[in-house]
């Protein structure tokens, strides 16, 4: 094999491996351009509903967002601007553009996405979009998904979300015994010794499987979070209560498989 095929497969089985031994990988977004479109869209629409300028310091705005809005207001905001970035055309296929190439490795070539990417802000010392510890297979989410995460500003700390690492969750499965009797509170005092909050800079994307148990606190740092998610799947692996035309749809199908899905035997055969 050419020396560069060789580096081509081995970087692939490192990047498998890495996946399946701790359930997630954080990795530079190979589209830095459509990244750059996507948050100055995202500040354009921002702007606009503030009635202000476009900021000159973009990374600067976005981080000192809590200055300029209501805390009460925020969830209408955060909902304004979701609805008008998955309502442009061009929106969702810039966003999958940004980890094409590890979506295939990870999950396939025939691929589902999710209808609508979820924007998610976290103003400092706001306690009213928490996302206490939780595993999206429990509330109705298959187990053959991809969570892809996609920081719109440098997070970390308590400005990023935790997740529990595969392999942690065994060493501490002991002190849970039963998920059902316990409290988010509960359940994150057990593993909050475990778990691994996440740098995630500007320019990375973050995958990660979203049967591991996951989460954020309260933002302590002061700087707002943005960030967008969307979730990835194989055509034809198993689904839960999120189904294909309802929250899911076709991102990508083989022809040879479109025949399949439209063949009728002949009449009388
Ligand atoms: O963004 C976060 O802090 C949590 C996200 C999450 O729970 C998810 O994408 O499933
Ligand atoms: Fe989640």
């Amino acid at each position: 094999m050419d020396k560069q095929v060789q580096n081509r497969v081995n970087d692939f089985d490192a990047f498998s491996k890495k996946f399946l031994e701790i359930g997630y990988v954080i990795r530079p977004i190979v589209n830095l351009e459509a990244l750059n479109k996507i948050r100055d869209t995202v500040i354009q629409v921002a702007a606009d509903i503030l009635e202000t300028d476009i900021p000159k310091d973009k990374e600067f705005f976005l981080n000192s967002f809590h200055y300029l809005i209501d805390y009460n207001k925020l969830n209408d905001f955060r909902l304004s601007i979701y609805n008008k970035l998955n309502s442009f055309p061009w929106f969702k296929s810039l966003f999958y553009s940004l980890a094409e190439s590890y979506i295939k490795s990870l999950v396939g070539n025939e691929l589902v996405i999710q209808k609508r990417v979820n924007l998610s802000i976290q103003l400092p010392n706001d306690d009213s979009s928490l996302l206490p510890v939780h595993a999206d297979v429990w509330n109705g989410d298959s187990p053959y998904e991809l969570v892809m995460w996609i920081p719109i500003v440098d997070c970390y700390d308590s400005k990023s979300m935790f997740i529990l690492p595969i392999g942690e969750e065994n060493k501490i499965s002991k002190s849970i015994k039963s998920f059902r009797t316990k409290s988010s509170e509960d359940l994150f005092d057990i593993i909050k010794g475990n778990i691994k909050w996440l740098d995630i800079k500007y320019g990375e994307v973050l995958l990660f499987s979203q049967n591991l148990m996951h989460g954020n606190i309260i933002n302590k740092e002061n700087e707002t979070r943005w960030s967008m998610n969307c979730r990835f799947k194989s055509l034809f692996s198993p689904y839960s209560s999120k189904k294909l035309g309802e929250f899911f749809e076709p991102l990508s199908i083989k022809p040879v498989t479109k025949l399949g899905m439209n063949y009728k035997f002949p009449k009388g055969f």
